[in-house]
């Protein structure tokens, strides 16, 4: 349980060490267990709390990233270290047969939200504040940087939005970062598996319970979708046409439109405004999309299932997606008092004033089950950045101090049950030491 008095000091002493004892070399492992290999999303977050360390290892972090990125432009989600224990690893998602994967690395075939030039444009702000060579050295980097960044960017827009409708289409739940929300519960309820994969999952054994984690019936339908993107070498112009995935994800597509923001103005600075003469557009469309996926009755944004052609009915914390790209000041107010009110971050049940992932007054609210309840600290840490850049710098400190009180526990869980505060999932997983960082370091 959380210390009132532990101090931002030892917030930031036990980040450190999270991140440091999580640190492969060239890439920061997401947990120490649970996640033995880098994530694409949780890369550009770690390198936003490794840059408050050393902006030459975020560096280094983003340059093992973007190495890894496909020639289709496609950053894929995992990056694989050698030789730990992960189900599905490389054997399972068999990349080496995909034609757009560079040589030289292992990866899976999937990606995740496009956070990453969100991290960029981060990392070189507080380069910037040090100067100097660090500033040089950043610079540089972000020079590197943004072609690859367009490109992926690029690809979201155009590969993953096939029939022009302005979300970006996923092909897995893993690709939305929340796996097993009930957003994607109707997507998977029509999928037919025949053929049941062997398991061999190490996760539910690294974690407290296996309540903590999808179940395998939830597994096996995740495996399935791998296996038809196997089948046709993970071609994206086949992909599309076999899959039994294929969802408009509204929160990936606010993260699109913020983060390509975000390489215009980078871009902009370090001199490569060509690269990124398309970005607004991107970025334009992205969030028109957005505020048209709005449900009139509730104020909510929704997910589009391609297949079924039907909007998706569960309200989760995506559902908020106006807050982070913003666009509409009534739809944004809106939000902001249904997210703040009594159903969500304002629920008298919660032990710290924090968004969790499901309402607890949903019927399928489960206080301890991965994205389908629990308080995860990254997403509050996205939360708080958007509002920081929304100009909405009062909810914003709120949630930044209840983030950092909740973390007071020491512990750096993945996710948090919200009754009790007790940590879930991960333990010293290292967003949620990156996101501590970031916020210790803005409160000084
Ligand atoms: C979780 O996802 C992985 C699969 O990608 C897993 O459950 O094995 C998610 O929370 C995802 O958003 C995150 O990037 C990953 C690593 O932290 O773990």
């Amino acid at each position: 349980m959380s210390d009132p008095a532990t101090s931002l000091d030892e917030i930031e002493r036990g980040a450190r060490q999270v991140l440091e004892q999580n640190d492969l070399g060239t890439m920061v492992a997401a947990a120490p267990r649970l996640y033995p290999h880098q994530w694409s999303w949780d890369a550009a977050f770690i390198a936003i709390g490794l840059a408050r360390v050393s902006v030459p290892r975020a560096i280094t972090e983003m340059r093992t990233l973007l190495a890894a990125q496909w020639a289709t432009g496609m950053i894929p989600h995992i990056v694989f270290s050698p030789g730990s224990d992960y189900f599905p690893g490389p054997d399972v998602w068999r990349t080496d047969r995909a034609a757009a994967k560079p040589p030289g690395v292992e990866t899976s075939g999937i990606c995740q939200p496009p956070v990453h030039a969100i991290a960029l444009a981060r990392i070189l702000r507080i380069a910037t504040q040090a100067g100097g060579e660090t500033e040089r050295e950043a610079r540089a980097f972000a020079r590197e940087a943004v072609p690859k960044l367009a490109a992926w960017h690029r690809w979201l827009a155009t590969v993953r939005d096939p029939d022009g409708q302005g979300l970006v289409q996923i092909h897995h739940g893993w690709e939305s970062g929340m796996d097993n929300s009930p957003r994607w519960d109707e997507a998977y309820a029509g999928i037919e598996v025949e053929h049941e994969t062997e398991l061999r999952r190490h996760d539910t054994k690294l974690v407290a319970h296996v309540s903590e984690r999808p179940s395998d019936r939830e597994y096996q339908r995740y495996l399935h979708l791998v296996a038809q993107m196997r089948s046709v070498d993970y071609d994206d112009s086949r992909i599309s046409q076999i899959i039994d995935f294929r969802v408009g994800d509204v929160f990936l597509t606010a993260i699109l439109a913020v983060a390509a923001e975000e390489l215009v103005a980078v871009g902009r600075e370090v001199g490569l405004e060509e690269e990124v003469s398309d970005q607004a557009s991107i970025a334009a469309r992205a969030r028109a999309a957005v505020l048209a996926s709005v449900e009139p009755g509730s104020g909510l944004c929704r997910d589009w299932d391609a297949r079924s052609g039907s909007w998706n009915r569960a309200q989760s914390l995506a559902s908020f997606s106006v807050l982070l790209c913003g666009g509409d000041d009534a739809v944004y107010a809106r939000q902001r008092d249904t997210i703040t009110g009594p159903a969500w971050a304002g629920h008298p049940r919660l032990r710290f004033a924090l968004p969790p992932t499901l309402s607890p007054d949903d019927p399928g609210f489960q206080a301890r089950t991965y994205w389908r309840g629990p308080i995860w600290p990254v997403m509050n840490w996205l939360f708080w950045w958007a509002l920081e850049r929304h100009g909405d710098s009062e909810l914003a400190g709120q949630w930044r101090g209840q983030g950092l009180a909740q973390l007071a526990d020491l512990a750096y869980g993945e996710y948090y049950e919200p009754m009790t505060g007790e940590p879930l999932g991960s333990h010293q997983q290292s967003w949620t030491a990156a996101a501590a960082l970031d916020w210790v370091a803005a409160v000084r």
